[in-house]
């Protein structure tokens, strides 16, 4: 069965430009309600775990610097087949690509500034809330 628990970030593109709130407002028409949530900025060390999976992938060095470039919001979200469902919401990883009314299509500027993170599948959701959320009070 599909967990019911993703993670997601809200970019420091899309976080400085102020969209978290109109982006949050997106997510929960969309079903997902917030389990935890904190603002913070990554540091260099929590970026590169947490994208050690690109680790030799040309854009590593670049998009290190954009993560911790400025605060992020990391989401803690439920709801019925929550990695899919989040997948789909935020649309393709390039907004270019993205389908009309997805987060990114909406709201990222480039394959890179890209507005939002999402988990890929319910192993990782799980391994990722726990990177930012372990030892927290969830609703
Ligand atoms: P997604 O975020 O859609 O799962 P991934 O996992 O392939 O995409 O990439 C992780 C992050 O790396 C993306 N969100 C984006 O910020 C960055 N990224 C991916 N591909 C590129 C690229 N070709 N050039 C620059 N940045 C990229």
């Amino acid at each position: 069965m599909a967990g019911h628990h993703t993670l997601a970030i809200i970019k420091p593109d899309a976080f400085a430009a102020g969209l978290a709130g109109r982006i949050i407002a997106h997510l929960e028409s969309e079903g997902f309600k917030l389990v935890a949530a904190r603002v913070m900025r990554l540091t260099r060390a929590q970026a590169e775990t947490f994208y050690a999976v690109h680790g030799e992938r040309p854009f590593f060095g670049s998009l290190v610097e954009f993560m911790t470039s400025g605060s992020c919001m990391p989401l803690l979200l439920e709801r019925d087949d929550a990695v899919a469902h989040l997948r789909g919401t935020i649309g393709a990883t390039d907004p270019a690509e993205a389908a009309d009314g997805t987060v990114r299509a909406l709201y990222a500027e480039s394959k890179e500034r890209n507005a939002i993170h999402a988990s890929d599948s319910d192993d990782n959701a799980r391994i990722e809330g726990d990177f930012f959320f372990a030892g927290c009070d969830r609703a």
